[in-house]
């Protein structure tokens, strides 16, 4: 496993020429150039999260896991852009954790990378995070020490725009999400059966039926259930509307290893925002969420009962959810509605909306991240080498910043960089989308192109879980 023990790494504080003085001075860099004005007349959005061992009625199956509180995702935190928020941490776990503020550019201090950014949190201890909410959008709150993230320990993080215009009558969030732990196993026997070979010999078979859309292999673990907010299939959640009232659906993939596939039925999805972010409206019948990654779709509502279905790609099973605007029985758990083969949303038709274009300059520094790696050993890498014996990647406060992440593996990998939002370039587009997390097919080069604007060591890491924990993360290191 990549992540230490609880003390906290001097090596990365002192990483790539920062200072423990320039460490302080982050305090006064709270406010980003791209930071929302405060709104002093608010008091702080104040939550309090206990991440702690608990039992879960997953809907049918109960599981002994970890969760922040007893509920599954953890509790919604939501706040106005230009807020503050403070959350504060109060672990009973009997392991160290962390939590990470997944999309958000917060004060380098605050975005809870263990050995990184703060010490781990023990129980007994609390720690607070406070920090300015950024800009508006749908984003996620997670554990970032191992696979802790794979069990529950996770959550949806909301920013309202105080322009919204208001163009929808409801609003749902759903997360889904792979579930193993509890189920005679845990993420962590998991990560060490793959670290020992010994997956293969696992019930079931390990790499399922693989994906075209994913360009092969679709994952590394079985897993037993597939949850939309918390339940499994058998007994979904229901979410009540008017027919021909229009629904805002914010989506959040919080997968350790499982890309979904998702559709309405009888409905198309106008995809309005990505990580946040909005894009010009582009209408499809489905689209993949990787791990990580978050879609706002809007809906107008038939008349009727529709099954929300997000299929694991490329694996066996999906996750359900339900519709209701009139009468009519609950869709079966292995409902298949037929735009999940439609039209499918891909990164080239997504466009950032025009306030939100990253105009596209010649890059002051550009880093290369070769994504290496595989099974056998279970070792993925990033530059040949696996965290936390990386190379840190240097870049200067007020540079224009190209990363090329190239995939040279057999999988897929889920990338995402902490503190920052990219412009995702595909060709001569100027316009690609503002995103935090991307896909890179193996194979592929995605081109990431972000503004240094938030001072401090930041990683970027593969967003499926057990190639995080084994090696896939480096540090994009501010110089002083
Ligand atoms: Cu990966």
């Amino acid at each position: 496993m990549s992540v230490g023990n609880s003390s906290f790494s001097r090596r990365r504080l002192l990483a790539g020429g920062g200072s423990l003085a320039a460490l302080g001075a982050l305090a006064a860099c709270g406010a980003t150039a791209s930071a929302p004005p405060r709104r002093p007349e608010a008091p702080p959005r104040s939550y309090t999260l206990t991440p702690q061992p608990t039992r879960l009625d997953l809907g049918g199956p109960a599981v002994q896991t970890w969760a922040f509180g007893d509920t599954l995702p953890g509790p919604l935190l939501r706040g106005t852009a230009g807020d503050r928020m403070r959350v504060t941490v109060a672990s009973r776990l009997p392991a160290g954790t962390t939590v990470h503020w997944h999309g958000l550019p917060v004060v380098n201090a605050m975005d809870g990378v263990p050995d990184v950014t703060q010490p781990q949190i023990a129980a007994g201890t609390p720690f607070t995070y406070e920090f300015t909410l950024p800009d508006p959008g749908t984003y996620w709150y997670h554990s970032h020490v191992g696979v802790q993230r794979d069990r529950g320990l996770y959550g949806p993080l909301i920013i309202d725009d105080p322009h919204e215009p208001g163009r929808y009558d409801v609003e749902w969030t759903i997360v889904v999400d792979d579930w193993i732990d509890g189920t005679g196993t845990t993420p962590d026997r998991v990560l060490q059966r793959l670290e020992s070979g010994g997956m293969m010999m696992s019930g079931g078979g390990m790499m399922g039926k693989g994906s075209p859309v994913l360009g092969g292999d679709a994952g590394d673990v079985t897993y037993p259930y597939y949850l939309l907010n918390g339940r499994a299939p058998a007994a979904p959640v229901s979410f009540t509307a008017k027919p021909r009232q229009k629904a805002r659906i914010r989506m959040i993939n919080a997968g350790g290893d499982t890309s979904f596939r998702v559709a309405l039925g009888g409905h198309r999805l106008t995809v309005t925002h990505t990580d946040g972010y909005p894009v010009a409206p582009v209408t499809v019948d489905t689209l993949v969420l990787g791990m990580g990654e978050r879609y706002d779709v809007e809906v107008t509502l038939a008349d009727g009962v529709f099954p929300l279905v997000a299929v694991a790609e490329g694996k066996t099973g999906q996750a359900l959810g339900v519709v209701r605007t009139g009468a009519g029985a609950v869709p079966p758990a292995n409902v298949r509605p037929a735009e999940l083969d439609g039209r499918m949303l891909d990164y080239a038709g997504l466009h950032a909306a025009s306030g939100a274009v990253l105009p596209a300059r010649t890059p002051d520094v550009t880093h290369d991240l070769v994504l290496g790696g595989g099974m056998m050993p279970y070792r993925w890498t990033i530059n040949g080498r696996a965290y936390p014996d990386d190379q840190p990647l240097p870049v200067r406060q007020g540079q224009y910043v190209r990363l090329r992440y190239r995939n040279t593996t057999a999988m897929y990998h889920p990338v995402h960089l902490h503190g920052h939002t990219f412009a995702l370039r595909q060709g001569n587009s100027p316009t690609g989308p503002r995103k935090d997390t991307a896909i890179v097919l193996p194979g592929q080069t995605i081109v990431a192109d972000f503004v240094a604007d938030n001072p401090g060591q930041w990683v970027t890491h593969c967003h499926n879980a057990y190639h995080d924990a084994a090696g896939m993360m480096t540090v994009i290191s501010y110089q002083a």
